[in-house]
């Protein structure tokens, strides 16, 4: 009997080198190839921009492949276990860094089930985390950018959301990467929220800024990025208004919007109490939710339901209720906002929603409860956590104390410090040059 011969690899943009592994196996036995699932890349990598079912298509039929199986981490050991290949191969890339771990997990595995690990000369010059920069600089479509939130939403235990207003912090959310225990952090979309963008083009949070404008700022975002964007829709505006922009929302890939519970002037919802702010009945924005999910075109779009009770010092049953009846009425997720400083309310509302419901995302804004971590909130049940308007709040005071300096000294010099060089600014996006 022939030996089966496993190699485990995400094949998102096929290459030589991956072929050239490929072939390899084919030498020493029959390939198997473990497919890293959404869930298992998302560990340590972007999304890949095809979907599981894609890549197991194009793999499953390539040359020198007899079967393809899901690898549901990024540690082959469990799948070594379960399969029991004679011989695993793996290019010689993963000796040093984050995958050194897995390598020794994936020879110690091997040796226990009295097999052979093989490694291969990795094909320089080509790799897909390298295919994948190149890429960026291309773009995505507005299908493939539409659909990553729910997957990430799939694949993350929680996904890190980071307000853009421009297409400046639109590039700042596409790529800052961190280091954090041989794991690259990165955020995984934007959210394009009302307050930054009014206030941004020097407008009060009031639903004064038209869907047209806030589109510029969009696509301004859409032109260089190609991570998800979630668009905080207001109140959606009149019910017959709100499918209008649930179309235009998904022509240009947004990935979802987010409506909010009230009628009237809107007002931004951190004053709480101390501004005039009306709620919706439930039937009227059950009725804008359904109106929205019969607009949709696509199946990936989601509308989000959020509540504002705890904002008008209402209870927490009293959301709760809410969030049944937009669930009912066909909302994707809910977002529960909260102003509080300890964030009681959230723990107390999440803990008793995921009690009645374990699957619908939940979305937190944590302006107010900013001491809470991802972590905890992960513990808890959220799916999504939005930094909703930091990029706005903290580039205002960093240029006004530059202009303050400049009328204080008649001059430049003083300010340089807190700027960025001519150089840099000048090297700062690609193809300046
Ligand atoms: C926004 O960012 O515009 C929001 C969140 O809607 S909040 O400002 O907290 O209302
Ligand atoms: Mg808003």
């Amino acid at each position: 009997m022939s030996k089966t011969v496993y190699i485990g690899m995400t094949a998102d943009i096929m290459h030589p080198g991956l072929i050239n592994i490929i072939e390899e196996g084919t030498k020493h036995g029959e390939v198997m190839v473990g497919l890293l699932t959404d869930k298992a890349i998302a560990e340590y990598k972007r999304l890949p921009y095809l979907s599981f079912e894609q890549r197991k298509m194009v793999v499953e039929n390539i040359k020198g492949v007899t079967k393809v199986v899901a690898q549901e981490e990024w540690d082959y050991a469990p799948n070594l276990l379960k399969y029991k290949p004679d011989v695993m191969l793996h290019g010689d890339d993963w000796v040093k860094g984050a995958q050194e771990k897995y390598r020794n997990l994936a020879y110690k595995t091997m040796k226990e089930i009295g097999g052979e690990v093989i490694e291969v000369a990795y094909t320089t010059g080509i790799n897909s985390t390298d295919l994948v920069e190149s890429t960026k600089t291309i773009g995505t479509t507005p299908q493939v950018r539409l659909k990553a939130l729910r997957r990430l939403i799939n694949s993350k235990p929680i996904v890190r959301i980071l307000e853009s207003h421009s297409g400046l912090t639109g590039l700042i959310a596409e790529t800052t990467v961190v280091e954090k225990g041989g794991k690259r952090v990165e955020f995984d979309g934007m959210w394009s929220s009302s307050l930054t963008d009014s206030t941004s083009k020097g407008k009060p949070d009031i639903e004064a800024v038209h869907i047209t404008s806030r589109l510029h700022s969009l696509t301004d975002m859409l032109e260089c990025t190609t991570k998800p964007i979630i668009y905080d829709g207001d109140t959606g505006g009149k019910i017959e208004h709100f499918a209008f922009t649930v179309r235009t929302l998904e022509r240009n890939g947004i990935s979802a919007v987010i409506i909010e519970d009230k009628v009237g002037l809107k007002k931004n919802s951190l004053f709480g109490t101390s501004v005039p702010q009306t709620q919706d009945t439930i039937e009227g924005f059950s009725d804008k939710i359904k109106s929205g999910k019969r607009a949709q075109i696509t199946e990936d779009f989601m509308i989000i339901a959020r509540i504002e009770s705890l904002i008008l010092g209402k209870t927490v049953t009293h959301a709760l209720e809410r969030a049944m009846a937009y669930i009912k009425a066909g909302a994707d997720g809910i977002m529960i906002h909260s102003k509080e400083k300890s964030g009681e309310d959230i723990f107390e509302f999440v803990n008793k929603f995921r009690a009645l419901d374990t699957t619908t995302p939940i979305v937190v804004v944590p302006s107010t409860y900013n001491h809470i971590t991802e972590e905890e909130f992960e513990k808890l049940g959220v799916n999504i956590v939005i930094y909703a308007n930091h990029m706005l709040r903290s580039s205002y005071p960093a240029m006004q104390n530059v202009a303050k300096s400049i009328l204080e000294n008649g001059r430049s010099l003083e300010a340089a410090d807190a700027c960025m060089s001519i150089k840099e600014i000048l090297e700062l996006i690609p193809g300046t040059k």
